[in-house]
C-alpha cells in the first residue's frame, strides 16, 4: 500500500510503498477513507516538536474495518470507524477516573518509537506516528483507537472529528466546561479553532469572540457562531477584546500554538476567567504571564485533545451534524489524492485552508 513518508524534517513527504503486518489480537486493520491535515502533523513536519523518523504522519481519519484481531468483539469487517490519537487501556488510574486522555499505559498507547506495525522492506524502522498513521491506504491499530459510526455518516466529514472537530469543541466543552450566557474568545480559526466556535454556539455561549488575522476565516467563524471579529491588524487584540466586553473575558482558547497569543489569552481574562491553551507551543519555549493576575483567581490550563471521551462524544457530533448544529461541510477547503500532500501542507502554512482532507479513493 501506499503511504507519505516523512524521511526529514523540513523536507516533503515521500509516497512510499508500506505494508502492515496481520492484526495481533486486540489490534484492528482499517483502509483508510479519508484523512485530514492537522497543524500539529506540520508542528512535527517543521521539527517544532521531535518524533523518531522517517514515519507515516497523519492522525485526523475515517475508514472502513478489513480485518480485526482474534480478541476484538468491538467491530467487524465493514464497520465504518473515526480514529482517535486519544487511545485508552481503560484500566489505569486515569482511565478508571474518566480521564482517558491521560491514559498512562504504555502497552496500549505506546510512546514514539515503541509500535512495530509498518515495515517497508528496508532495514531502517519505519515509525507509526500518534499510534495511528493516517497518511496510509491502510491503518492498523489498538481497537481502542477506534469509535464505530452510523454508516449514513459521510466519511469526509466524520474524519474531521477525528482531531480538529473533537479538539475544538472538547476544549470548550469538556475542558473548559463553558455554560449558557459566559463570553469566549477564540484565538486562531482554523480547523480546530472553528470547531472551538461552533462548539461555544452549541454549548449556548454568549458573546463569542473571533479572532484571526485572515478575514476569510473570519466571516466563516460568524456563520459558525461567533457574534464579534476581531482582527490582530487592527490593534492590539488584548485591548480589543476588553473593549468589546467592558473588561474582559470569562473564558479564552489559545488555537494557534504561539508564545504571544498564549499570553494574551491570560490577559485578555475578567477575574475568576480562564484561559485554554490548545495550540502546541514549540516544545521547549517558555510562556511570561503578569504574576498579579493570579490574585484575581485568573486560571490557566491545557487540553489534550479536548479532554475527550471519544467513544461517548464522536457519535454524539455526528448527530449534532444530523440535526444541523455542527456545520461540517465548512471546514471542507480542499479535496486531495495522496500524491498532493505536500501541496496541502504549503496551503496551510500559508493559512489559506480550514481543512483540506486526503480521499484514498479519489
Ligand atoms: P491552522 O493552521 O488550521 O489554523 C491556525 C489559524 O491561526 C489560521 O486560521 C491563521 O490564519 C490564524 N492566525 C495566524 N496568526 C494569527 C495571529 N497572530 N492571531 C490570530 N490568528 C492567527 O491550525 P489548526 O487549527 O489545525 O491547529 C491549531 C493549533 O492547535 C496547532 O498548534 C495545533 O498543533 C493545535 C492542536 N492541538 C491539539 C491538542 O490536543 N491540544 C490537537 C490538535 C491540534
Ligand atoms: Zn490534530
Amino acid at each position: 500500500m501506499k503511504a507519505a513518508v516523512l524521511h526529514e524534517v523540513n523536507k516533503p513527504l515521500v509516497i512510499e510503498d508500506v505494508s502492515v503486518p496481520n492484526p495481533g489480537p486486540r489490534e484492528v486493520l482499517i483502509r483508510t477513507k479519508v484523512a485530514g491535515l492537522c497543524h500539529s502533523d506540520l508542528h512535527f513536519m517543521e521539527g517544532l516538536y521531535p518524533h523518531p523518523l522517517p514515519a507515516v504522519l497523519g492522525h485526523e481519519s475515517a475508514g472502513v474495518v478489513e480485518k480485526v484481531g482474534s480478541d476484538v468483539t468491538y467491530v467487524k469487517p465493514g464497520d465504518h470507524v473515526v480514529t482517535c490519537l486519544s487511545v485508552f487501556c481503560g484500566t489505569c488510574d486515569n482511565c478508571t477516573t474518566g480521564r482517558t486522555v491521560l491514559c498512562t499505559d504504555t502497552t496500549v498507547k505506546m510512546l514514539p518509537g515503541q509500535s512495530n506495525r509498518l515495515s517497508w522492506g528496508r532495514k531502517e524502522k519505519l515509525n507509526q506516528f500518534l499510534n495511528l498513521s493516517s497518511f496510509a491506504e491502510q491503518m492498523l491499530v489498538h481497537e481502542n483507537a477506534i469509535v464505530k459510526i452510523r454508516k449514513d455518516m459521510p466519511l469526509e466529514l466524520a474524519a474531521l472529528i477525528g482531531c480538529g472537530v473533537i479538539t475544538g469543541y472538547g476544549a470548550v466543552v469538556n475542558t473548559a466546561k463553558v455554560t449558557a450566557g459566559e463570553s469566549v474568545v477564540v484565538i486562531g480559526c482554523g480547523g480546530v479553532g472553528m470547531a472551538a466556535i461552533n462548539g461555544a454556539e452549541i454549548a449556548g455561549a454568549g458573546r463569542i469572540i473571533a479572532v484571526d488575522t485572515n478575514p476569510a476565516k473570519l466571516q466563516l467563524a460568524t456563520k459558525l457562531g461567533a457574534t464579534d471579529i476581531v482582527d490582530p491588524r487592527n490593534g492590539d487584540v488584548v485591548q480589543q477584546v476588553r473593549d468589546l466586553t467592558g473588561g474582559g473575558v470569562h473564558h479564552s482558547f489559545e488555537v494557534l500554538g504561539r508564545k504571544e497569543t498564549a499570553e494574551q489569552a491570560f490577559a485578555m481574562l475578567a477575574p475568576g476567567g480562564t484561559a485554554t491553551i490548545v495550540g502546541m507551543i514549540p516544545f521547549g519555549q517558555k510562556i511570561e504571564l503578569h504574576g498579579f493576575d493570579f490574585l484575581r483567581e485568573r486560571k490557566i490550563q491545557g487540553s489534550s485533545m479536548g479532554s475527550n471521551h471519544f467513544r461517548v462524544d464522536m457519535p454524539r457530533l455526528i448527530e449534532f451534524y444530523m440535526r444541523g448544529k455542527l456545520h461540517l461541510e465548512d471546514w471542507i477547503s480542499a479535496k486531495l489524492k495522496l500524491s498532493e500532500i505536500n501541496e496541502g501542507f504549503a496551503n496551510m502554512k500559508a493559512g489559506k485552508t480550514v481543512r483540506s482532507v486526503i480521499m484514498f479513493d479519489a
